[in-house]
């Protein structure tokens, strides 16, 4: 009887402890799902921290996609070669696209009056608008952000840099621009509208073009955008004015070269996976800016 008690207080304590084993188990993935979470929230990246200094709330967050873009880096617009050139700044870490409700007063001080002057370097930030610069609208702006893996180099003599924000503008697929053999992963892909902020060191200066994909070919197009560099971050403006959709689908892409787009010189990245993805949707909920606090210059 001694013997079975004993035994009996064995299996007990067996089992308690490999509840307790279970438990301090649990907490260690709990903890180990916490760092994971943190490790991935905006605020924690130049991303978070770019829109927290000027336009939000921790709340605002919530309206956001956000993406750690994980996956094939440098890669080429034909699949099956291999980029040869990899750049950390083209390579893309974060992404994320929101939807900014702008007060005339917010457009008025972020772009028009203006903590980002176009054609300027202000704190490191250099802004790039269509080469027919006009005011900002008021109302809403797509605002699509990605961080790179490195700091864009604002004078590289040596390489050529695309950063593209490209929207599906009207939400039909049947107008899209489909690739052209043998570019399988043309980063373009399924998209009509084309926001394009590109570095020439021949010509020495960054540009941002916009234009539309008519069937045939590229067509510049009237249509206002800002493009802010910021280290190794690259943000889009883009005002949905006269737009079919409120909240076109789009894919961010980065990409250098050395002139000749040759496999072993260039390289890039997409969000997402490869160029052959879904878009990205935007969230509905647009994030309410009345006023913009300027703290750039502050310090
Ligand atoms: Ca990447
Ligand atoms: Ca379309
Ligand atoms: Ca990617």
């Amino acid at each position: 009887m001694r013997h079975r008690t004993l035994s009996l207080s064995l299996t007990v304590l067996v089992i308690v402890l490999a509840a307790l084993i279970a438990a301090s188990c649990n907490r260690a993935a709990e903890t180990a799902q916490a760092d994971v979470a943190r490790e991935a929230a905006p605020s924690e990246v130049h991303f978070g921290e770019f829109f927290a200094q000027f336009f939000m709330d921790e709340d605002d967050w919530a309206n956001w996609t956000y993406h750690e873009n994980e996956g094939l880096n440098w890669f080429h617009s034909i699949s099956a070669r291999t980029a040869g050139l990899r750049l950390p700044c083209a390579d893309i870490m974060y992404d994320g696209g929101a939807v900014f409700n702008m007060s005339p007063l917010a457009i008025r001080t972020t772009f028009n009056f203006t903590i980002f002057p176009v054609g300027e370097v202000v704190d490191g930030r250099l802004t790039v608008a269509p080469s027919k610069v006009e005011a900002m609208p008021k109302g809403e702006l797509l605002v699509l952000a990605m961080e790179l893996d490195g700091e864009v180099p604002l004078n590289d003599p040596d390489h050529f840099y695309t950063y593209a924000a490209v929207l599906d503008s009207d939400g039909d697929s049947t107008n899209n621009f489909q690739y052209m053999d043998p570019y399988d992963w043309d980063y373009f892909q399924g998209t009509d509208l084309w926001y394009q902020l590109d570095w020439n060191p021949m010509m020495g200066e960054w540009q941002l073009y916009v234009s539309w994909w008519n069937g045939q070919s590229a067509v510049e197009a009237s249509i206002n955008a800002r493009a802010v560099i910021d280290g190794n971050l690259v943000v889009f403006f883009i005002p949905v004015e006269g737009f079919k959709t409120a909240r076109p689908d789009y894919r961010l892409t980065a990409f250098a070269h050395d002139g000749t787009y040759a496999p072993e010189a260039s390289g890039g990245d997409v969000t997402g996976d490869d160029p052959t993805q879904p878009l990205l949707e935007l969230p509905q909920t647009a994030i309410v800016v009345d006023e913009v606090e300027d703290t750039s210059t502050a310090e």
